[in-house]
């Protein structure tokens, strides 16, 4: 039997994203934690060699850390099927970065409100790039807590991108910043190149 194209299962559209952000915001944490395939990772031991490099402070029970990518998928109902890229956060292999955005939609700048500076290569890197982003401040117990409008502003951002709290743990949580991401790049693109 024949079937019309209309019949055709409809397959969901291929999104890629980045989860950027300084060294140890949960970048690897977040894509693991969403992730529907298990997710693949390139963590190294941080040895004695690190110290004084790597600021471990508010996490000084890190031990290892991503060299290469962090690597994971997740659908969003059966229209999106979202490959998650999380990128390296140590500056010594930031060369990765260029390869890794490289056709991505977007990318999430997590940030952590004790080293919220940590964050600005980030977003620098991507309005340089001209990528869309957001900024999902990932909630650490004891971190100082601040309102979103002042992390804003802190962080010179453009009124038009989203700044959103979450918990990088948390499935949810992380789902609702794709999500946000999702919306904010596709509202960023000409209607023409939207499908
Ligand atoms: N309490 C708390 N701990 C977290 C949270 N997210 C991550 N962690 C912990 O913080 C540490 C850093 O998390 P990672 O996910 O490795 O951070 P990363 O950004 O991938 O680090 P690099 O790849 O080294 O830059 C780990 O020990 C996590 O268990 C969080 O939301 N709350
Ligand atoms: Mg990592």
């Amino acid at each position: 039997m024949a079937f019309g194209r209309s019949d055709q299962p409809k397959m969901p559209k291929a999104i890629k994203l980045l989860i950027a952000g300084g060294f140890g915001v949960g970048k690897t944490t977040m894509v693991g934690a969403v992730s529907e395939i298990r997710p693949l990772r390139t963590e190294e031991t941080l040895t004695d060699r690190s110290v004084g490099i790597d600021d471990l402070s508010g996490v000084e029970t890190k031990a290892t850390t991503t060299v290469a990518m962090d690597f994971g998928r997740i659908s969003i109902g059966d229209e999106f099927m979202l490959y998650l890229f999380g990128t390296p956060g140590q500056e010594r292999f930031w060369f990765v970065w260029d390869e890794l955005a490289r056709g991505a939609l977007g990318a999430v700048v997590l940030a952590d409100t004790r080293r919220l500076a940590d964050c600005f290569p980030s977003v620098d890197y991507f309005e340089r790039r001209g990528t869309p982003f957001i900024v999902a401040v990932n909630c650490f117990e004891g971190a100082p807590v601040f309102e979103l409008a002042e992390v804003k502003l802190a962080l010179n951002l453009g009124e038009d991108i989203p700044v959103l709290l979450c918990d990088a743990r948390k499935r949810e949580s992380g789902k609702e910043v794709l999500i946000t991401l999702v919306k904010h790049a596709y509202g960023k693109r000409p209607m023409a190149t939207v499908k």
